[in-house]
C-alpha cells in the first residue's frame, strides 16, 4: 500500500509546485503590464498621476502601435506632455496616439501641481 501511496505523493506535490510556477510566471508577466487593458483597436494605458510622480514612469511601446494614453489623476489635476511627438494629454482626459517613430522620448506634467511639478517626469520608449 505504502509503496504505491509514496510515488503518487511525489508526481502530485511535484505536479503542485509546477503548478505554482506557472501561476506565478502569469503573475509576474501580468503584473508589469498591469496598466495595459487591452480593448478595441487600441490598447490603452493608464497612467496614475499624483504628487509628484507618474506610475508607471516608464512606457514602452511598439513602433506604429495605437495606445491610448488615459491619465489618473490620484491626487490633484496633472496632465502628460510629449513635447517631441507633439503629444498632450490633459486632466481627466485620455487621447489616441500612433507612435510611428522609435526613439525615446520624455514626458512630463503640464498642469502645475506643487512643488515638485518639474520632477514628473517620464520616458516612453518607442522599439
Ligand atoms: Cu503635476
Amino acid at each position: 500500500m505504502e509503496k504505491t501511496i509514496v510515488p503518487k505523493l511525489i508526481v502530485g506535490i511535484t505536479a503542485l509546485f509546477v503548478f505554482i510556477m506557472i501561476l506565478s510566471l502569469v503573475y509576474t508577466k501580468s503584473n508589469t503590464d498591469a496598466y495595459a487593458v487591452y480593448g478595441g483597436d487600441a490598447r490603452e494605458i493608464v497612467i496614475d498621476a499624483k504628487r509628484f510622480e507618474f506610475i508607471p514612469n516608464v512606457i514602452k511601446v511598439k513602433e506604429g502601435e495605437k495606445i491610448k494614453l488615459k491619465i489618473n489623476n490620484i491626487d490633484a489635476e496633472h496632465g502628460i506632455s510629449i513635447p517631441e511627438l507633439g503629444f498632450e494629454v490633459h486632466a481627466e482626459s485620455e487621447e489616441e496616439f500612433v507612435f510611428d517613430k522609435k526613439g525615446t522620448f520624455d514626458f512630463y506634467c503640464h498642469h502645475y501641481c506643487g512643488s515638485g511639478h518639474s520632477a514628473m517626469t517620464g520616458v516612453i520608449i518607442v522599439e
